[in-house]
């Protein structure tokens, strides 16, 4: 399998996800403003929306869009695996909105035109993690178990620091406990953002 990804981008999420569920894949770099991969490759003949992340299954199936990829590593493994209907159902709520109400406005605060509507997904994104923050009752989003929900939310609140926001409690916490696990650090230091400990 394998993971088209950048560093540092949503892209680690998945990445997170993998090494969690403890698959093997392999990791293709791609240069967003060019959409070519690391060997040159162009970008747009695995993923035509042009974005990352894509998984490519060792069947050929594509997958794109980090929900339906954090969604389908988590079904592959049985310690992430929702374990009902409804586990399933809050995992897939969770995903949607960490990509529809943080992720897209993150996007908007990096590089919308005008500085008033940069400013105003920014303070979307901070409104945001302040609801995440005043509803989060256990170590992890989805309770007292790690889900690749946590893999998004993390990579979201290391978007939130690079960009001096200031994490409501208990999110400061939370981002360095998920930060310490072996599969995040691993994650950090395969793409480059963290030095091997
Ligand atoms: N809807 C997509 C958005 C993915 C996305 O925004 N990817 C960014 C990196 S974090 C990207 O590759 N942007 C380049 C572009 O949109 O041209 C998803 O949820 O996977």
């Amino acid at each position: 399998m394998k993971l088209y990804m950048t560093p540092g981008a949503c892209s680690l999420s998945d990445h997170i996800a993998l090494n969690e569920a403890g698959l093997h894949y392999e990791m293709v770099r791609v240069d967003i403003p060019t959409r070519k991969t690391e060997k040159g490759e162009d970008f747009t003949k695995v993923n035509p929306k042009g974005y990352v992340p894509a998984l490519v299954l060792d069947d050929g199936t594509v997958l794109t869009e980090n929900a339906a990829i954090l969604l389908w590593i988590a079904e592959q493994a049985p310690h992430l695996k929702p374990k009902d209907v409804m586990a399933r159902v809050r995992l897939v709520e969770a995903l949607s909105f960490i990509g529809a109400e943080i992720h897209k406005p993150f996007i908007r605060s990096f590089f919308a035109p005008r500085e008033e509507d940069k400013a105003e997904a920014r303070n979307a994104v901070m409104g945001r993690l302040q609801t995440i923050a005043d509803a989060m009752k256990h170590d992890h989003l989805l309770g007292t178990a790690f889900s690749t929900a946590d893999a998004y939310l993390y990579v979201m609140l290391r978007w939130a620091k690079g960009s001096q926001m200031e994490l409501p409690a208990p999110l400061g916490a939370y981002f360095e406990r998920i930060g310490n696990r072996p599969a995040v650090r691993a994650a950090l230091q395969e793409e480059g953002l963290e030095e091997a400990a």
